[in-house]
């Protein structure tokens, strides 16, 4: 028997990047990608060293390492990430592996540590990445300084932590132009002052994309989203062919407000990765609740007027993000393979806020638990769909799927220049 593959595994590589870059550069703008870009596992696994390992992702609030030694774990395709608060308040970000013989160092979710300290043979970091302790049984020759955790990117702004698993610092002004804006846009909610006040992680059956795509329109809401609709508008620009007149007269109204109080409410892209705006809710409902008011008393930062709208944020591949007066609920997407995705939601309160007195979290959380569980049968029918043999690509709406649009060309686009970095032939 020859167990040997017919090809080195670097023909393979080449091979599939080949491949992805022939779809990308045939697709048909507007329509749905073609069916292996959603199913192939060798095309997944492109996904995560092209996008996942070299793009800018959400991680999670600074509000979940307030203090020093508080550290979170996630985990970015194959790779076990730790971001733990250490000395002046920074925020350091490390490959979870061990420099030894490569365990994961951190096991928990979350939690709190004088120092990081492996499970397998109790090497010690600081929570700098530092090695300070390997048990005084290395070879003489044995260097400390050359085995610290391995860094990983990490910016901060408005309480949302991005990390960057990339080695060498990525320079992109219009990151850093929308992490200003998103601090601007934050400041009335208070940032600084925030707690999780509850969490849900629900796995999807269905590929990453699919799991994007459904969340950048709002074409499918009125017909699955009844909760959410209750506050929600599908659309949050006056431009768009859906705007009423009504709609027109209650962002005159709302703006107005907000730009007395300094709130900032523009619609504002950065390239089409990043997208910020403020838009009212539903008239007469200013939270995302099943009654459309407010589900915590305390409302965020020094808010005194619960009419804040909802402020959207979108950062792809993996986040989008409602925060209004009283709460924000925010979404971060993890792949876990070619058909699964985890989707983690948290809402945040002020952290003053008491639970059982300002807030019950089981009411605040009944219009995304339910919105959850109609996207994920929604994303997993459009899954088991696109795995026939019937699927070809079909076109999206310029008017109502526009976000869609936005999202699929800068996933071919990011793809493609990743995919000539490494192979600078297919220029
Ligand atoms: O609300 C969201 O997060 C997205 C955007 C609009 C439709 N969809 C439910
Ligand atoms: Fe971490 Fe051995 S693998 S101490
Ligand atoms: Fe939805």
């Amino acid at each position: 028997m020859n167990l040997i593959p017919s090809f080195p595994a670097h023909d393979q590589q080449a091979a599939i990047r080949q491949t992805a870059a022939a779809l990308l550069n045939d697709r048909t703008p507007g329509f749905s990608l073609p069916q292996p870009l959603y199913t192939d596992e060798r095309l997944y696994a492109l996904d995560m060293q092209e996008i996942f390992a070299k793009e800018w992702l959400f991680a999670g609030h600074d509000c979940e390492i307030p203090g020093k030694g508080n550290f979170m774990t996630l985990q970015v395709a194959n790779n076990p990430v730790v971001l733990v608060r250490g000395d002046k308040g920074v925020i350091h970000g490390f490959h979870n592996v061990c420099r030894h013989r490569g365990s994961r160092v951190c096991l928990a979710e979350k939690g709190k540590v004088a120092k990081l300290v492996c499970p397998y043979h109790q090497w010690t970091y600081e929570l700098d990445g530092r090695l300070l302790f390997a048990g005084n049984v290395m070879n003489d020759d044995f260097d400390m300084a050359a085995y610290g955790l391995k860094p990983i990117q990490v910016k901060s702004a408005g309480g949302f932590i991005f990390i960057n698993l990339t080695e060498q610092p990525v320079n992109d002004p219009l990151f850093e132009a929308f992490l200003t804006d998103l601090e601007t846009y934050l400041a009335p909610h208070g940032m600084d002052n925030v707690k999780v006040a509850a969490e849900s992680h629900i796995v999807e059956e269905a590929n990453w994309k699919l799991v994007v795509e459904n969340n950048r329109e709002c074409y499918h809401c009125n017909g699955s989203h009844p909760e959410l609709m209750n506050s929600l508008l599908e659309f949050d620009n006056t431009e768009d062919p859906r705007a009423t007149p009504e709609y027109a007269a209650q962002v005159a109204e709302a703006t107005a407000r907000w730009d007395a109080q300094g709130a900032a409410w523009q619609l504002k892209y950065f390239g089409r990765r990043n997208r910020l705006t403020r838009t009212p809710l539903k008239k007469g409902t200013n939270s995302m609740t099943l009654d459309g008011q407010p589900a915590c008393k305390r409302l965020m930062g020094n808010l005194r007027d619960p009419r804040m709208g909802a402020l959207r944020i979108l950062h792809l591949p993996n986040s989008w993000n409602h925060v209004m007066g009283d709460h924000a609920v925010t979404f971060r997407i993890l792949p876990l393979g070619p058909r699964q995705t985890l989707v983690t939601s948290k809402w945040l309160v002020h952290k003053d806020a008491v639970e059982g007195v300002d807030y019950d979290p089981v009411e605040m959380r009944k219009v995304w638990d339910a919105t959850n569980l109609q996207d994920r049968r929604i994303t997993e029918d459009n899954q088991r769909g696109i795995d026939s043999l019937a699927y070809q690509p079909g076109p999206y709406s310029q008017s109502f799927e526009f976000g869609v649009i936005d999202f699929v060309d800068w996933y071919s686009e990011r793809m493609l220049s990743h995919l000539e970095e490494e192979m600078p032939a297919l220029k």
